[in-house]
């Protein structure tokens, strides 16, 4: 393998020069600065020709030595987004090459940094093996996560979840899967509500797997026909309200989304994001529905997206918990109830 050396009195113009002499498919050894000179300060990249990364083995060193170049590509987004931390990046190619997994798994850099940052990574472990960088990393991660379990009553009650989001996130469709789940694995009785009622023929795809599940299911338009639906499903130990898609700008709709459901009752308001959406939308979409005193978050079409560091983003954000995260179209198959160890392997090793 041969190492190629580049100094320059930035990294992004070493990195330039890389790429220039090497081409873009080029791997990064390593980073470092080489203290001030002169007037400015000095940087050194060691790179590698793309051709010898594959060459023969030469045994563990190598292969472990690959394991830890980087692409330029990488390379130029962590250049991109270390604002203010590049000086600890250069001091130890491992912790380089951590910040650039992690903006790949599509966690932001300010996330990126305040993970590292928790996890001790800036401060005296600049020289830590990338195993422990890792480790620690992991661990402030997994801190980060909260999941919530919304079917466990108190006392053994009867549970009654609604779920809200914009129109086609996966409400009706993630509803089915749940009371599948609830049915087959939990033995539970349980009941729909639609209030979803201002499309036509709105309610035909939930009455269609009530109809599958043999399930009750009854609409509702207003907060009297509520209490009456679910007065006429007391036998159910579950009941789960389907509600109109809302636009997240739709505010009036969202106010009287609010005040339908029963205050007096406790039904859980559960949010349906779709990991697919910009992280503003979510924000916003967040943001309108707060009024519903939202409890859980379930995040859907984790299939549809290359990453999902936005799960982390959010949780990061804001003080939600995750209750559950859906994968596919396929009812009842593609939901997983969110525990800490798989949301944390679909942030780190989603694809
Ligand atoms: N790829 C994918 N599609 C989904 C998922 N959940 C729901 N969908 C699809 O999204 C569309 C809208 O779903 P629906 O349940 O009607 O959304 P609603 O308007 O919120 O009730 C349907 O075509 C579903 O099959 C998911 O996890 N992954
Ligand atoms: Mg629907």
């Amino acid at each position: 393998m041969r190492i190629r050396k580049y100094r320059a009195p930035s990294i992004n113009e070493a990195i330039a020069m890389v790429k220039e002499t090497l081409g873009p498919d080029a791997m990064i050894l390593s980073t470092r600065k080489l203290g001030e000179e002169g007037r400015g300060s000095l940087f050194e990249v060691e790179a590698v020709p793309a051709g010898d990364c594959h060459a023969g083995s030469d045994g563990d060193a190598l292969g472990r030595l690959r394991s830890e170049l980087m692409s330029i590509k990488q390379m130029i987004r962590v250049l991109d987004h270390s604002n203010g931390v590049m000086e600890e990046l250069v001091k130890n190619p491992a912790l380089m090459q951590l910040y650039g997994r992690l903006l790949k798994c599509g966690i932001s850099a300010p996330h990126v940094r305040r993970l590292l940052e928790r996890a001790g990574c800036f401060n005296g472990y600049a020289t830590q093996s990338a195993d422990i960088l890792h480790r620690r990393v992991i661990n402030e991660i997994g801190k980060a996560i909260r999941v919530k379990e919304i079917f466990e009553g108190e006392g053994g009650g009867k549970v009654i979840a609604a779920f809200v989001g914009t129109t086609g996130v996966g409400k009706t469709t993630t509803i089915a899967k749940l009371a599948a789940l609830l049915m087959l694995k939990a033995g539970k009785r349980v009941g729909f509500i639609s209030i979803d009622n201002y499309r036509v023929g709105a309610m035909d795809q939930l009455k269609t797997y009530a109809s599958i599940l043999g399930v009750p299911c009854f609409p509702a338009f207003n907060r009297q026909d509520l209490s009456f639906a679910l007065n006429r499903m007391e036998r159910a130990q579950v009941v789960l309200i389907d509600t109109a898609g809302q636009s997240q700008y739709d505010l009036d709709r969202i106010d009287q989304l609010r005040a339908m459901l029963p205050s007096g009752l406790s039904v859980g308001v559960h949010l349906l994001l779709s990991v697919s959406t910009t992280e503003v939308e979510m924000d916003n979409t967040i943001r309108s529905f707060e009024p519903l005193n939202v409890q859980s978050i379930i995040f859907t079409k984790l299939d549809e997206a290359q990453t999902c560091g936005t799960v982390l983003n959010q949780m990061m954000k804001k003080d939600l918990s995750v209750s559950y995260v859906t994968t596919g179209q396929n009812v009842p198959e593609d939901i997983e109830k969110a525990t800490r160890r798989n949301i944390l392997k679909r942030i780190l090793y989603h694809r």
